[in-house]
């Protein structure tokens, strides 16, 4: 891509992603967008460090945060991350759910220090081995996506089960979530070496079929349905900075899991000093909070 060129998706890139529930675009953003977000993480971890807002370290000498949520909140907000969604972003995102879309969830995905992060294999919203669970998994299908982009080099920690975001559980897979997680008996820290032998063994026994490692620099973005099976995996806990949000279509509810936004977006002043289009993504959220107990994934 050039410098002027604007991420694009095709036609053949629409239909992978319906048919596969991911969509990998490389290196759709520039190195300048992608240093804007680095040196806004820096920013944000540095306000953390000198305790001007509250922020979870990895390791805090070193300045590594651990996951950072609502990086669209007053607090961390940064211009990078707003003009992001409002320059690239978006004509991506409304091409994945086939029109606007409002915001939900804004934020980083962070390993290091050698904590591993082990997540189990799931489903974001499924309900494995329902008797409805594919009439529920089309029920959502192309009302949301998510997806993960790198803002660090050789991010290989999304692992996903392409092409099994519409179709029932298999025995197998459920098995794979099911299996009691790796025991460490009772330590905590990294991994040792025979400890990373032993859990590649472990992971080996109930192997998740047909399970694919998306590799990915930045630059480059995964869209994804959440539905499909997937886990995050950095035995190592090698150093990860994974900008990680998720968009529904404007006309869902905001829900349990997303509810508790409006105050700080409220924040006078706050709204107004955003770009236009990221404005109106954070309006499209606004329009639809209950007044009431929200709803939840599973009763929209
Ligand atoms: O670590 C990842 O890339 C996956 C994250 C994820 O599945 C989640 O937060 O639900």
């Amino acid at each position: 891509m050039t410098t002027t060129q604007k991420p694009a998706i095709s036609a053949a890139d629409l239909a992978f992603y319906h048919d596969q529930g991911y969509l990998v675009l490389r290196q759709a953003f520039t190195p300048a967008r992608v240093k804007s977000l680095v040196d806004g993480v820096k920013r944000v971890a540095e306000l953390g460090r000198e305790g001007k807002i509250q922020v979870s370290f990895l390791d805090k000498e070193k300045t590594l945060p651990a996951r950072l949520g609502n990086i669209l909140h007053p607090d961390r907000y940064q211009p990078a991350f707003a003009d992001w969604l409002a320059e690239d972003l978006a004509p991506l995102i409304e091409a994945t759910i086939g029109g606007p879309a409002r915001h939900s969830l804004y934020g980083m995905l962070a390993a290091g220090a050698g904590e591993p992060y082990l997540q189990g294999w799931h489903r974001d919203l499924g309900k494995p081995g329902a008797p409805d669970e594919v009439e529920y998994l089309k029920h959502h299908h192309g009302r949301f996506v998510q997806f993960n982009a790198p803002i660090q080099p050789d991010d290989h920690f999304l692992h996903i089960v392409p092409a099994s975001h519409l179709r029932a559980s298999t025995p197998a897979e459920i098995k794979a979530q099911n299996r009691p997680a790796f025991d460490r008996q009772g330590k905590t820290g990294p991994l040792s070496a025979d400890e990373l032998i032993a859990l590649e063994k472990w992971d080996a026994a109930d192997a998740m079929p047909g399970a694919m490692i998306v590799r990915m620099n930045p630059g480059d973005i995964a869209f994804y349905n959440a539905n499909l099976w997937h886990r995050g995996w950095n035995a190592k806990g090698l150093t990860r900075w994974t900008m990680h949000s998720a968009f529904w279509k404007p006309e869902y509810p905001v829900m349990a899991h997303e509810h508790g936004q409006r105050e700080p977006m409220l924040t006078p002043g706050h709204m107004a000093r955003m770009p236009r289009v990221t404005r109106e993504y954070i309006q499209r959220y606004l329009d639809v909070y209950p007044e009431g107990k929200p709803k939840t994934l599973y009763e929209v």
